[in-house]
């Protein structure tokens, strides 16, 4: 670990042994090939999604923070005084300084795997909040990895905000969601957003933004596969697709073949017909009821959920 400032430790859990590569040609060669959406989240990548956040057609980003800021002191109400806030995927720390503000607790755990933008955002936060003691922690909250002894006060409120519990599939969503509770400990609780099912016009409009931010960033996940793996994507020979499947319940993005492509990935040559299309993400969309009762499945006791007057999107507290 490495002390940056008075009220800034880092620990850089993120384990370089992870064979992305192998990972990236496994996942390549199914039937249907697939990335994870980890890759879409280089530098470019995360400064493109905050483009997105800002495109008219992508409401949930600032209905949850409407939510927030409305209900920062209700949440408080049913909590307590939180000592730690953890949040998995952090990013840029934006919408913790709501919490930061109006809860003042001692100690704020983000934990990113973008190594550049946790430390820029853990920064900054540093220097904004010099009473909050900030453990910055690079690590992949998808994989198992061991909190550091110096973290391991129980109790915490996990703050897990954007519906990106959508990205995960129902199985490991719900093994996800029990991590969760092992990361919240006794005493603790979990502050989850969840993006509600609504009108397939409106949810397809936010994932095909007319400025083309979403194209932008689903193409990116190749471009951060060349730069980091040495892969070689002809991105001018692929299209962003993004829609809404309503068997399941989610927006998938794709990344569609224009012309036949052989791609090396690593050692391997993967053959791409034309048509073929990668699967880049899913976000899957939420009922009330449904997200409560999957909360419950997860071991938590649903404390408390805000809409807001559209009924877009939902914040979820939960005990451990
Ligand atoms: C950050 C995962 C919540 O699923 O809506 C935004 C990512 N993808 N536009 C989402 C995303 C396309 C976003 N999450």
């Amino acid at each position: 670990q490495q002390q940056l400032g008075p009220n800034l430790t880092f620990y850089d859990l993120y384990p370089p042994t992870t064979d992305l590569l192998a990972e990236v040609q496994q996942s390549l060669s199914r039937e249907t090939p697939s990335l994870h959406p980890k890759f879409f989240y280089d530098e470019a990548g995360s400064s493109l999604f905050d483009a997105i956040t800002r495109t008219p057609e992508y409401y949930p980003t600032r209905t949850e923070v409407a939510l927030l800021q409305r209900y920062a002191g209700d949440i408080h109400d049913r909590l307590g005084q939180p000592h730690t806030i953890a949040e998995p995927g952090a990013g840029g720390c934006e919408k913790v300084r709501l919490l930061l503000d109006a809860w003042a607790p001692e100690h704020y755990m983000p934990l990113e795997i973008s190594r550049e933008c946790l430390l820029g955002a853990s920064r900054k936060l540093a220097q904004d909040f010099p009473a909050v003691q900030i453990s910055a922690v690079c690590a992949d909250y998808c994989q198992a990895f061991t909190m550091p002894q110096s973290l391991s006060q129980p109790g915490r409120v996990v703050f897990f905000p954007g519906s990106t519990i959508g990205n995960f599939e129902p199985r490991e969503r719900l093994a996800f969601l029990q991590g969760l509770h092992g990361l919240a400990g006794p005493g603790g609780a979990l502050l989850i957003g969840a993006d509600l099912q609504k009108d397939p016009a409106r949810l397809d409009a936010a994932y095909n933004d007319s400025a083309g931010h979403t194209a932008a960033f689903n193409l990116n996940a190749l471009t951060h596969l060349n730069d980091s793996l040495g892969c070689q994507f002809d991105i001018s020979g692929f299209r962003h697709l993004a829609f809404y499947n309503a068997d399941h319940e989610r927006i998938e993005m794709h990344l569609e073949c224009l012309q036949d492509q052989q791609v090396a990935v690593g050692d391997r040559v993967i053959s791409l017909p034309a048509g073929t299309r990668i699967h880049t993400e899913n976000s899957y969309k939420f009922t009330v009821e449904g997200f409560s009762a999957l909360l419950t499945r997860a071991g938590f006791q649903p404390a408390g959920c805000w809409v807001d007057d559209d009924n877009l999107f939902s914040l979820h507290l939960a005990l451990v």
